[in-house]
């Protein structure tokens, strides 16, 4: 078991910030003490196995991404990371968590689905992985099986009110598992947006010619974001269930979330990053020498971007702001385009729905310090601190603190970071959703439980270095 001190930085909780060295000892934060400190009159800089200088640099707590898709079978394909190369990209990036979703699909048993995603994962992960259950098929037995999740460590589940026939939960389903919900203390996590109704408009734009991947946007209107989040807040209200949105990318959907959170409702929301930064005018525009006018599928994703004339992006920067919104991950869900989103040439709908960002969501976060968006202490509750309470893992994860899993980042202020192939993107994709954003700051130096994941070499982890999280029921039930 080997001893590090990280000293002279600055320590970022969510509670605060704090001139501190940091003492760890094996996988575990030791002690947490005042610059320069002796412990029983010894120099722990004498006696510790590695010394880091993070002077005029932050150590802030592992950041917890609590929405991944790795190897994801999805829209004909499969998401181009796999464990490995995913969560490897994720500890480039100062991530030293993920929650993954294990997936059940209708006529399929949610004890295989899980059993599968633990087969895939296992030994193959950089960073600590957990899963939430998704189920496909609300059913006597899925219902059933749902009983046992919380023994397993896995204490959220996702249901999609979107992809009629793929993952589609209608509202009776919808309440069935909700009432499970409240029964087990299991968090309902809700894609909310109006399938079928998307389905319909999808297929009139289409046989009016309007092929291109700015269609999906537009038949993925806010409307039905709106109407799909405010019938989740109410069969939640009626079950009692605690309910998380996921990728809240109209401000309408945020304005529901408001507006029962004010009414006393346990409801949250989660944003990503693609909302905050990316924006449906660009796809509009959007066309290249090598893919021509499919150059816009690079940003199909499900929400879809919203447009910035009408204010989404600054809406969710408030709502993080204003706590309307707790959380940011990635949905990380990452196609290529050679052969994967390609296959959406001259039909926007079979387009590989989604977007990879997992290594570059603490530094995109990180922006919104820069910018006085949000303070640096809610940049760290956004990126780790409530995911893991919402997730339960708050204590060992989420938090510098004696007895927390050693899960550090040194981050650099001063440093910069270029975003784009070729340059720090390590994920396993043919172009990045973010080429030539240039970033204040860097993650300079990561650790995950007290082993090394990257330092001024670069990546020095290893695939067997991470293990599965079996997790508490979220911190936020009542
Ligand atoms: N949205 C995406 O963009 N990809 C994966 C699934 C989802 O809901
Ligand atoms: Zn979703
Ligand atoms: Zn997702």
């Amino acid at each position: 078991m080997s001893t590090t001190l990280v000293t002279g930085g600055t320590v970022v909780n969510a509670t605060g910030t704090a001139q501190a060295d940091v003492l760890v000892d094996g996988e575990t934060i030791a002690a947490v003490l005042a610059p320069g400190s002796r412990l029983l009159g010894t120099d722990l800089k004498a006696t510790v196995d590695q010394v880091v200088d993070a002077t005029g640099r932050y150590v802030i707590p592992g950041g917890i991404d609590a929405h991944t898709h790795m190897q994801m079978p999805f829209g004909g394909t499969e998401a181009s990371d796999t464990f490995e190369t995913g969560t490897r990209a994720a500890a480039w990036g100062g991530t030293t968590s993920i929650i993954d979703f294990a997936i059940q699909r209708y006529g399929e048993r949610v004890e295989d689905g899980l059993a599968a995603w633990h087969e895939k994962a296992a030994g193959q992960c950089a960073v600590d992985y957990g899963f939430h259950q998704i189920v496909g098929g609300v059913d006597e037995f899925s219902l059933k099986a749902m009983d046992s999740l919380v023994d397993e460590g896995i204490t959220s589940f996702k249901l999609f009110m979107a992809y009629p026939g793929v993952f589609y939960s209608d509202d009776a389903q919808i309440l069935r598992a909700m009432q499970k919900s409240r029964e087990t203390g299991l968090l309902t996590m809700m894609h909310a947006e109006n399938g079928p109704a998307i389905d319909v408009l999808a297929e009139q734009l289409y046989n009016a010619g309007k092929t291109t991947p700015f269609f999906h946007g537009i038949a993925r209107a806010w409307q039905l974001e709106e109407e799909a989040t405010h019938r989740a807040i109410m069969l939640a209200d009626l079950t009692g269930a605690p309910l998380y949105v996921v990728h809240v990318s109209a401000k309408q959907a945020v304005e529901q979330l408001a507006a029962a959170r004010d009414r006393g409702q346990n409801v949250f929301g989660e944003t990503c990053p693609q909302y905050l930064y990316l924006s449906l005018e660009d796809q509009l525009g959007a066309t290249s020498e090598e893919w021509g006018d499919l150059e816009g599928a690079k940003w199909v994703c499900s929400t879809p971007l919203r447009s910035r004339a009408d204010g989404h992006q600054d809406a969710m920067w408030r709502a993080l702001r204003t706590n309307d919104l707790q959380t940011v991950s990635t949905d990380h869900c990452p196609f290529c385009m050679k052969g994967q989103k390609d296959m959406g040439a001259g039909d926007f709908r079979a387009i590989p729905n989604g977007i990879g960002s997992i290594e570059h969501r603490v530094d995109l976060l990180y922006q919104g310090v820069v910018t006085g968006e949000i303070t640096l202490s809610r940049w760290v509750e956004l990126i780790s601190t409530t995911p893991a309470r919402m997730f339960g893992l708050y204590g060992r994860k989420g938090v510098v603190q004696p007895g927390a899993d050693a899960d550090l980042v040194v981050y650099d202020p001063a440093g910069h970071t270029s975003i784009g192939l070729g340059k720090s993107h390590h994920m396993n994709m043919d172009y990045s959703a973010w080429e030539g954003y240039e970033i204040d700051g860097h993650v300079d130096w990561v650790m995950s439980r007290g082993s090394v994941l990257v330092d001024e070499s670069g990546y020095v982890g290893s695939k067997t270095h991470g293990k599965f999280l079996k997790r508490d029921l979220t911190q936020y039930l009542v």
